[in-house]
């Protein structure tokens, strides 16, 4: 009974917009992951001016990993998991075109670090938060995590930020420029991520991307020489039976939320 997880969109002026929908909070399951990863091929190749990420739930951009992915997992889908959570960031992360994040709820954890991987975030106004988290879930994320963020805000930040496992309001990662802009909805986001991206239109493409790569360079290699002992980290902590019991019980917190 799953439809599509994504829709991928071009409009007029050739700026694609692809949409999580794997609602309720687009939790990055395994399925999900390889339709996103798809969909940078399918940009790549229409060659789009840019690319917008946001997503169909009005509250949620996206919830993170899926945890129930990592809950008693079978092991050859849980290689296939990390391993197209990895490729798809290298491929966000590395993107040759302009990417903006349109970020219409909350971004929690991996959620964080899709909007982290783009060039430019805008995110609605209200009481949503931003953030990595891990630590305050007794995990820790990758380097390349952090690489993300220090990417964007300053390192000493970063470093306060995951070792609280903080979740920034809106108001507050605008100050520290966790995000770029706060639009008012959905649609104002969005116009704010073509504006970011048509900066762009009179600047020779390659010459951009070759000049963000170089940019970007150290954190990919980081994770492209490391890919297959960062694998095997991801998997050896998984399986843990302690941290198994702390995904498991934080999968039942989470559902008697309500
Ligand atoms: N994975 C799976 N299911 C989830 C997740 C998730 N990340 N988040 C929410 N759900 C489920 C809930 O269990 C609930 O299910 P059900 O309907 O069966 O009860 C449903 O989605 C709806 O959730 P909520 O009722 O909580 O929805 P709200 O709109 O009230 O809240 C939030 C949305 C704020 C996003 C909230 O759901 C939340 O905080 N979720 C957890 C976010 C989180 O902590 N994510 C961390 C994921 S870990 C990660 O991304 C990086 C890991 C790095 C790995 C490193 C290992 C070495």
């Amino acid at each position: 009974s799953k439809g599509p997880l994504t829709s991928l969109s071009v409009d007029d002026d050739e700026v694609a917009t692809l949409t999580m929908q794997r609602l309720p909070v687009n939790s990055l399951n395994l399925d999900l992951l390889q339709e996103l990863d798809k969909a940078l091929d399918e940009v790549a190749k229409n060659k789009a001016k840019g690319l917008i990420i946001t997503s169909a739930s009005p509250t949620v951009f996206s919830a993170g990993l899926d945890i129930t992915e990592m809950h008693k997992p079978e092991m050859e889908r849980l290689t296939a998991f990390w391993t197209t959570l990895q490729g798809f960031w290298l491929k966000l992360f590395g993107a040759p075109f302009p990417t903006a994040a349109a970020v219409n709820g909350h971004a929690p954890a991996g959620g964080c670090l899709i909007a982290m991987s783009c060039e430019y975030r805008a995110m609605v106004g209200g009481k949503f938060g931003i953030g990595l988290n891990e630590t305050a879930l007794g995990i820790v994320a990758p380097r390349w995590f952090m690489d993300t963020m220090c990417n964007v805000i300053p390192t000493r930040e970063a470093e306060l930020a995951l070792t609280t496992g903080r979740m920034f309001s809106v108001e507050e990662a605008h100050k520290v420029g966790l995000i770029d802009d706060i639009a008012k909805d959905k649609a104002d986001a969005i116009e704010k991520c073509k504006e970011f991206i048509e900066r762009f239109d009179s600047i020779p493409p390659m010459a951009r991307s070759l000049t963000k790569q170089k940019f970007r360079q150290s954190a990919l290699q980081g994770l492209i020489k490391t890919r297959e002992a960062d694998l095997a980290e991801f998997k050896q902590f998984c399986l843990q039976p302690q941290i198994q019991k702390a995904i498991g019980m934080y999968i039942q917190m989470l559902k008697q939320k309500k």
